[in-house]
């Protein structure tokens, strides 16, 4: 008889033979033939780059599978709770490099691949980057699972398989092109098709009673979704957790075989593509009714299939011998911001409708087991769903939502009362879930003024704002005269955040002043009511990718001068590195280092734009999602007076007064945010003018890098000196890549937002660059403006007037520098305050300058930048969400 300790101590041996920490050259060389001969992939002829990858990705792959099967086995056995996180988004980057590096097998594989002919970074770069996210809040979450995995958290993340990734970008002459990212075109090696394990996703249909009295979720439309599974290793561990990608498909009974073979192919396919279209791209657009069904049908999807797949797990691991109340635990649910928030309806779903339990013992174990983390303050991006929409598509959810609205009602009222109906209205509009809803019928007459503003056709028609964006627009638009008749209907919405705080037993921003904000400003009316609920969790990226595996370099020089590589893992001894600062062979070194990281964005620059830039130039970088807030534009306009004033001096006054730069840009815009792609054609233009001036030289050069991702990011923070965080204050909730440009000893220059406030605590305000209004400065300063109170500083207007001038081409970008001006013109009266911060911006950049041309100095701050950095490694914050909201331990694998 096989017995369980038969299987484990086979297991053992199997594993320890196999011990993927101790392979030699010879045996990595033989498995990477061995996957080359029989990858189908190629021609067997040959044997180049892609077949390669392939082979080398096929080969690491086995090292992960033996890991992540004892990992899953193990975790199984000791029924540990386990955390998941939801994510719509998922921005790994490649995994080849990254998964060498964590399994210690650098040499190994390097060896082997030499002995074959190859180099590991050539191979490496075969890889194609799958962007499964588009910014920051999926590149968070990659960044969480490598430290999920390296601290041995029992953990897992959950998110969808997009056929294609966030769009190919293209540089034309007219601006930014999207084109389809077909990431999986030659398959993806790392991933696990699993199935076995699926689920059913049901849309629209009806609710009904079922003939025990309860209700019941029947007809319309069925998919399944199927897990593929990739396996990701922790630093140094044997843990290795679960990424597990669903993808969606028909029943296989939706095929209609008698259609097709009478000759209507389509409509015999009908299905399969209904079903696949799902999970075709990452943001389909939405601007059509389909476009938001889709994007909703997404969630659930995500939703649905996680959390049918954990409540099967716990129902597995509980032996025959569920009890629902530990179901909180054993499990633990992270919604990365709110598009995973249908996981509190649909859990309330699962254990009333499916489980049996009463909706008091749901919501406890739901409220128990769901937590939210929140990713922005700006009102247009906090995820409202049509009531009309979301009760098609998902009946019985809504019902639910109607149910946990009412409660919140009489929660609402039992705090408040009705003695102040003023009061009373303004708590419901504020906190309630369902927006331009009347009140459950059972509060009618609780309250006697109409809770929702009527609103004219008009205003219906330019699509209506609440009350609540029209109170953080205040002052930006002419008020609409008020036309009488006829009145409309404002839209019936669904709060999805209301419903996460609401539905969750923790609500976290990610840094100190934007968790702030959320208690102050956002969600102020939930604090007073649950203010334990609240919490910071100041975000983190991971030590491994983004300083020891983009920077080598730099890597070997902190682990000879710390004298261990223990900073991998413990980054506070990066702090060690404060006491050399000053030493002069440490700092030779140091920028030694830099420049090797500059010669190969060089070589990338030239290979992607066609420009030669100088690596003796200072490399000042800005990457990020194009956005008015991350105020790119302010960047631009500083480099076109810096432009300007070079043209009014003489060669040798310019090469006195101005420091050389390479300023690098990279980014996407939206491909529906029409001001943003203003945005990236404007650089391109200026770009253009500046690059070809013969005058300028290699004073000063802007380089748009096209097509921005992880891999691109993984060359240029290496290789930045100063980078570039100028968000209007208030407005970015974190930023990550602050963190991992100051890892990689750059200087920051930024406004006081967002992590960068504790950066520069860390690092020590005279090692950054600080300028810019404050947050609390920002609500006065837009309502002076809107007042006519503004009195532009003469180097802006100047700036507006030059660029107006033709310099930078027949275009004359009315719309973007008209956005800048203040109290008329075109929209939003610069909302993002250009105007406003661009002489103290200015100023700035001149010390920038200045301390850049004691290159001692710069080089001090540039290694109190990495030796401060230390807090923000994803270890810290994966620690404290494991603590604080998750209540999970440690396991290490035997
Ligand atoms: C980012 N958010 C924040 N959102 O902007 C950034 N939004 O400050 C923060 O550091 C980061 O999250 C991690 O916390 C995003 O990236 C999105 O990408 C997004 C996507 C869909 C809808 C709304």
């Amino acid at each position: 008889k096989v017995t369980d300790a038969v299987l484990d101590s086979e297991q053992e041996v199997f594993i320890s033979s196999m011990n993927p920490f101790a392979p030699d050259a010879a045996s990595v060389a033989s498995s990477i033939k061995y996957h080359a001969e029989f990858t189908p992939l190629f021609s067997p002829e040959k044997f180049e780059l892609p077949k390669a990858f392939f082979a080398t990705a096929q080969s690491v792959r086995d090292a992960l599978i033996m890991n992540w099967n004892a990992t899953y086995e193990y975790y199984n056995k000791v029924n540990v709770k386990q955390a998941y996180y939801l994510s719509m988004e998922f921005l790994q980057g490649r995994a080849l490099s990254n998964a060498v590096g964590n399994l210690g097998l650098n040499s190994a594989y390097g060896d082997a691949l030499k002995r074959l002919g190859f180099d590991l970074e050539s191979v490496a770069s075969q890889e194609p980057d799958p962007a499964l996210g588009n910014g920051g809040l999926g590149r968070l979450a990659s960044c969480f699972l490598d430290s999920m995995a390296t601290l041995n958290y029992p953990a897992w993340g959950y998110g969808l398989r997009y056929k294609y990734g966030l769009f190919k970008q293209r540089i034309t002459k007219d601006g930014q092109e999207e084109a389809a990212e077909d990431w999986l075109e030659l398959s993806n090696p790392w991933e696990i098709v699993r199935n076995d394990v699926s689920y059913p996703i049901k849309f629209y249909g009806k609710v009904v009673f079922g003939s025990d009295g309860k209700k019941r979720w029947i007809g319309g439309e069925d998919i399944v979704a199927v897990a593929y599974d990739v396996p990701i290793p922790g630093y140094k561990t044997k843990t290795t957790i679960n990424l597990r990608l669903w993808s969606t498909k028909a029943p296989s009974e939706d095929f209609d075989l008698s259609s097709y073979n009478s000759g209507k192919h389509t409509e015999a396919a009908e299905a399969l593509f209904n079903a696949e279209k799902i999970c075709f791209v990452l943001y389909p657009g939405d601007e059509s009714t389909e476009g938001k069904a889709l994007r909703l049908k997404q969630q659930y999807t995500l939703c649905s299939a996680s959390l049918q797949d954990i409540v099967a797990r716990f129902e597995t691991r509980s032996g025959g011998n569920v009890n629902w109340e530990e179901f909180p635990e054993k499990v633990a649910v992270q919604m990365n911001d709110t598009h995973p928030t249908l996981c509190i309806p649909e859990l309330m779903r699962i254990l009333m409708d499916l489980k049996g339990l009463s909706w008091e013992d749901a919501w406890k174990i739901t409220q128990r087991t769901v937590a939210y983390t929140n990713h922005t303050v700006l009102p247009e991006a906090l995820e409202k769903w049509s009531l009309e929409l979301m009760e098609k598509l998902l009946p019985r959810h809504v019902e639910i939502i109607e149910k946990i609205d009412e409660e919140l009602v009489r929660t609402i009222v039992s705090e408040y009362g009705t003695a102040d109906p003023d009061l009373l209205e303004e708590k419901l509009k504020a906190m309630r879930i369902l927006e331009n809803v009347e009140l459950p019928s059972a509060f009618a007459d609780v309250i006697v003024k109409p809770v929702n503003k009527p609103v004219t056709a008009k205003d219906a028609q330019n699509g209506v704002k609440t009350e609540q964006e029209e109170e953080k627009t205040a002052g930006e638009e002419e008020e609409d005269e008020v036309i009488p008749e006829p009145t409309v209907e404002p839209p019936k919405m669904v709060r999805m955040a209301n419903l996460a705080v609401v539905g969750g037993h923790a609500v976290n921003g990610v840094a100190e002043i934007h968790s702030e904000i959320v208690k102050q400003d956002v969600f102020n009316d939930f604090v007073q009511l649950w203010p334990e609920k609240f919490q910071n969790k100041t975000n983190g990226v991971t030590p491994r990718r983004w300083i020891r595996f983009c920077n080598p370099y730099l890597s070997d020089i902190i682990t000879n001068w710390i004298g261990t590589e223990d900073w991998v893992l413990n980054t506070e001894k990066l702090a060690e590195l404060r006491k050399f600062a000053d030493n002069e062979d440490l700092q030779s070194e140091w920028r030694a280092a830099k420049k090797k990281n500059k010669l190969k964005v060089v070589s990338l620059i030239k290979e992607r734009t066609g420009y030669t830039v100088s690596p003796d130039a200072m490399f000042d970088i800005q990457i990020k999602r194009i956005h008015e807030y991350k105020r790119q534009l302010l960047n631009i306009l500083g480099i076109v007076y810096r432009y300007k004033k070079m043209k009014e001096m003489s060669a040798s006054e310019r090469e006195k007064a101005f420091v050389p730069r390479v300023c690098i840009f990279g980014g996407k815009a939206f491909a529906t945010y029409v001001q943003a792609k203003r945005i990236v054609k404007f650089i391109t233009d200026v770009a253009s003018t500046i690059n070809h001036d013969p005058e300028i030289g290699d004073l000063l050069k802007v380089i748009f890098v096209p097509d921005y991702n992880v891999s691109v990011a993984e060359l240029l923070i290496p290789a930045s000196e100063l980078s570039q965080h100028i968000s209007t204050a208030g407005m970015e909730a974190s930023g990550t890549s602050n963190m991992k440009f100051s890892m990689n000893g750059c200087v920051l220059i930024g406004t006081l937002d967002g992590a960068n406030v504790e950066i520069r605590e860390e690092v020590g305000e005279e090692n950054f660059f600080l300028f810019g209004a404050k947050a609390d400065q920002i609500v006065n300063l837009r309502k002076e403006r809107a007042e006519g109170k503004f009195v532009p500083d003469p180097t802006f207007e100047e700036v507006k007037k030059f660029v107006g001038s033709g310099v930078f081409g027949s275009n004359s970008y009315d719309e973007l520098i008209g956005s800048l001006e203040g109290n008329e013109g075109f929209g939003r009266a610069d909302y993002f305050l250009v105007g406003k911060d661009f002489p103290s911006y200015i100023e700035c950049q001149e010390k920038v300058d200045e301390a850049y041309r004691d290159q001692k100095r710069w080089t001090r701050m540039s290694i109190m930048n990495t030796a401060g950095s230390f807090k923000f490694s994803s270890d810290r914050t994966i620690h404290e969400y494991a603590k604080d909201i998750w209540n999970i331990k440690q396991v290490e694998l035997p």
